[in-house]
């Protein structure tokens, strides 16, 4: 069989998700806040490694980083992590990630694309924004009804703290069937809803890419660092081409489980 005809629902049992690998607290908070904050989902010693290993891709691709996928100015961005090194084969592999892109998306997704995204002092302040939008009327009338077209996450590389620029919420936002553009003048202004993230490296939130959210001022001195593993259902495009960006070494490694989950 090849691959990419790997049931979904095989490869998530095969990784060890069930239908209890989430708590009923934690797909609650998914399905009404539009979020959950997994705590300890990697070691002090892995953030560690994909600290190092992010800042030497940093300085490797110099002005080119990010440019597979997106350049943000006063942010170090890297696209196309997958195929960049193995250590982040962990991101799109971890059972209760995958159990929460299973509660948002359904059974059938598959990877959208892993980057990182890096506030340095002084900047990361963002427009209040959805991950996702549509010209067609009919997809925004599924997405009132609860079919929702992505998952990002965040994974934190360094503690969240109210002065380093942690990601903002506004809890509840993936429902609204709407854009943060209907109650606000001003997209960096804060919202009256919004709360800041705030958590230890070694936190995953998992959030509907329909939540309204965005990085904020990074007030220090150092960097504010993430990861954004992102999945999509799986007839729609990927930010990142999987197929297309897929290097020959990376397939020989892949297991047919990751290999579904990329749809390769
Ligand atoms: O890195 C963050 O805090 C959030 C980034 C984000 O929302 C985005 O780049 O779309």
């Amino acid at each position: 069989m090849a691959n990419t005809e790997m049931d979904t629902e095989r490869a998530l049992r095969d990784l060890g998700v069930h239908e209890d690998t989430l708590t009923g607290a934690e797909k609650a908070s998914l399905d009404e806040q539009g979020f959950v904050v997994l705590g300890g989902m990697f070691s002090p010693a892995q953030a560690a490694a994909f600290r190092r290993r992010t800042e030497e891709l940093a300085a490797q691709e110099g002005e080119e980083a990010g440019k597979e996928a997106q350049q943000e100015k006063g942010v170090i961005r890297l696209a196309d992590l997958i195929n960049k090194d193995p250590i982040f084969e962990y991101c799109f592999t971890h059972a209760r990630l995958l159990a929460a892109a299973r509660r948002v998306l359904g059974p059938s997704f598959r990877v959208d694309s892993l980057n990182a995204r890096f506030s340095l002092p002084g900047d990361g302040h963002q427009a209040l924004h959805a991950d996702w939008g549509s010209e067609d009327p009919a997809e925004w009338e599924a997405v009132r009804q609860g079919r929702y077209f992505g998952m990002n996450s965040l994974w934190l590389l360094d503690p969240f703290t109210p002065e380093n620029g942690a990601t903002r919420v506004v809890p509840g936002t993936h429902r609204s069937g709407g854009v943060p553009r209907d109650e606000m003048a001003d997209l960096f202004a804060p919202h009256p809803r919004e709360l800041l993230l705030l958590a230890p490296a070694g936190t995953v939130v998992a959030f509907n890419s329909h939540l309204w959210h965005g990085g904020t001022l990074n007030r220090t001195g150092d960097l504010r660092r993430v990861l954004h593993m992102a999945y999509v259902p799986r007839h729609r495009k990927q930010l990142t081409n999987q197929r297309q960006h897929l290097r020959p070494e990376t397939s020989r490694r892949l297991t047919p489980q990751m290999k579904c989950l990329l749809d390769v």
